[in-house]
């Protein structure tokens, strides 16, 4: 059996492949993070990485994982270790990191997360478990009661299973032992994150202890941040690649792109690592960052998963290899581009360039099925917001509508040659129930559109929008997807 990546492997790393450059041991943790998936060891693990080679602090990473136990059994016999894999056109390199310390599985032991999160010397609880896990309505700005993580915790708030939950309930036990509270960083693809995820926070809290929400309303900082790094699901090959480069098994690599961007509100009541040696920027309001990011890059990223899925492309790489798609994504990107705001020190036009690069890497294997994973969640800040802006102004609506139709078509669950895949929508249940009894196109159209708190009601009640939505996705049904790509990059 091959050796295992560990501590002692570390100085015997091959060269070429960067490991460390500091002693793990030498730093306490000063960061719990909640959702220890790929994406964040590709990105923020990275960065507190650099900063705690640049800077040194009390900053390693302890982790929670929510549900599954497969990344603490991962990590831990690796004392953490794992290393990134950055893909690029001029080949790949191999970084081992070693800012986590631990990985605590809460489905395991649910009393070892909290007492992370209550530890005096947590300062920073940063998150990145996808847009569904966190059980907030975002219009009303409060906790979903219905959501399942939300209504268990509520029943029994001292032993929580979700983030919401667990993150109220440390900070509980802090302001009763009397310890300051830790600041929360919301590291997921929401619109002002911070806001949003302080909104349900304070809300669950008053449901429990009015004064508890009072003491966080005033005592904890919830600075909002845009996070971007493309990163697939690792795979059998990305470990299997892992092992040529640093010699040694590692059950926890994570391949991703050279690109990395994080934009950052400095707002942390107890310090912060020093995360600009990692590249990171820090702004006084990252919203206008976070907007540009989600309807250029993720709003790009939807329509092209879903358009690109139905018409058999597996990757985001090919996509960028089909001509009319490849118009289409580039039109896209002019479309969302022309909802923002000017902001200071970037151009558009290079940030759509650039993403039109980053979509073509051959090296990186995104699956369009993943990026098509919980619309109901991605399209309202990435797809209907700039929708709804373009309405408004009198800006072209068509490459939204063209979105929303892929994804209705995406919604009916059978591809073009009649197979059928699962959505992987937290409403999938109710978008099956919606679509099933729909014979024509509009009628799809109007049952989606009608699912409670999905479209902004200006939109849904627009009859130029949605006679343009019924009328491509009659090409896509009466046709096909490959023929209605065809016929809207002829319209251009
Ligand atoms: C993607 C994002 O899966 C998705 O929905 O759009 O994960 C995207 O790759 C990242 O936000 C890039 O930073």
């Amino acid at each position: 059996m091959s050796r295992r990546l560990d501590r002692n492997a570390l100085t015997g790393l091959p060269p070429g492949v960067i490991g460390p450059a500091y002693t793990p041991a030498d730093h306490g943790a000063g960061i719990v993070h909640i959702g220890v998936g790929a994406f964040h060891r590709a990105h923020q693990a990275v960065y507190t990485d650099a900063a705690l080679a640049s800077e040194g602090g009390d900053w390693r990473i302890d982790g929670i994982s929510l549900r599954s136990t497969a990344i603490a059994d991962a990590l831990n016999p690796q004392d953490g270790l794992f290393t990134v894999i950055e893909r690029g056109g001029d080949g790949d390199l191999a970084r081992v990191i070693g800012s986590i310390r631990h990985v605590v599985a809460a489905s395991q032991d649910i009393g070892a997360a909290l007492a992370l999160l209550a530890a005096p010397r947590t300062r920073i609880v940063s998150i990145t478990v996808t847009e569904k896990a966190y059980g907030i309505d975002r219009a009303q700005a409060q906790v979903e009661p219905g959501h399942p993580a939300i209504a268990n915790d509520l029943a029994s708030p001292l032993k929580p299973t979700g983030v919401i939950g667990m993150i109220v309930e440390g900070l509980r036990q802090r302001r009763e032992r009397g310890i300051a509270p830790f600041s929360v960083l919301c590291c997921d693809n929401l619109p002002e994150n911070g806001g949003l995820v302080r909104a349900g926070v304070l809300d669950f809290a008053r449901r429990v202890d009015a004064s508890l929400a009072e003491w966080i309303g005033e005592k904890v900082a919830f600075p909002s941040t845009m996070v971007d790094r493309i990163t697939p699901a690792p795979t059998a090959e990305t470990l299997a690649d892992t092992e040529r480069f640093i010699g040694v098994v590692d059950k926890a690599a994570v391949e991703t792109e050279p690109f990395s961007q994080w934009v950052i509100e400095d707002r942390f009541a107890g310090g912060r690592p020093a995360w600009e040696a990692g590249g990171a920027i820090f702004v006084r309001d990252v919203a206008p960052y976070e907007t540009m990011k989600l309807r250029m890059l993720n709003g790009t990223h939807s329509m092209l998963a879903y358009a690109g899925f139905l018409s058999g492309h597996r990757y985001v790489r090919e996509v960028m290899r089909d001509a009319a798609l490849t118009r289409l994504v580039r039109r896209h990107l002019g479309a969302a581009a022309a909802t923002l705001e000017p902001l200071a020190g970037i151009d558009l036009a290079e940030y759509a360039e650039a993403l039109m690069n980053r979509f073509s890497n051959p090296a990186i294997a995104h699956e369009t099925y993943q990026i098509a994973m919980d619309g109901t969640e991605k399209l309202p800040q990435r797809i209907l917001t700039p929708a709804l802006h373009a309405l408004r102004n009198g800006q072209d609506i068509r490459p939204f509508a063209f979105t929303v139709a892929a994804w209705m078509r995406y919604c009916i669950g059978k591809a073009d040659d009649g197979t059928s895949f699962s959505l992987r929508d937290p409403r999938e249940d109710a978008i099956h129930a919606a679509v099933q009894v729909q014979r024509e196109p509009s009628g799809i159209v109007h049952a989606l559109s009608a699912l409670p708190g999905l479209f902004p009601a200006e939109l849904a009640g627009n009859e130029h929008w949605n006679g343009l939505v019924s009328e491509i996705l009659t090409t896509m049904l009466e046709r096909n997807m490959v023929a209605a790509i065809a016929a809207e990059a002829e319209y251009l």
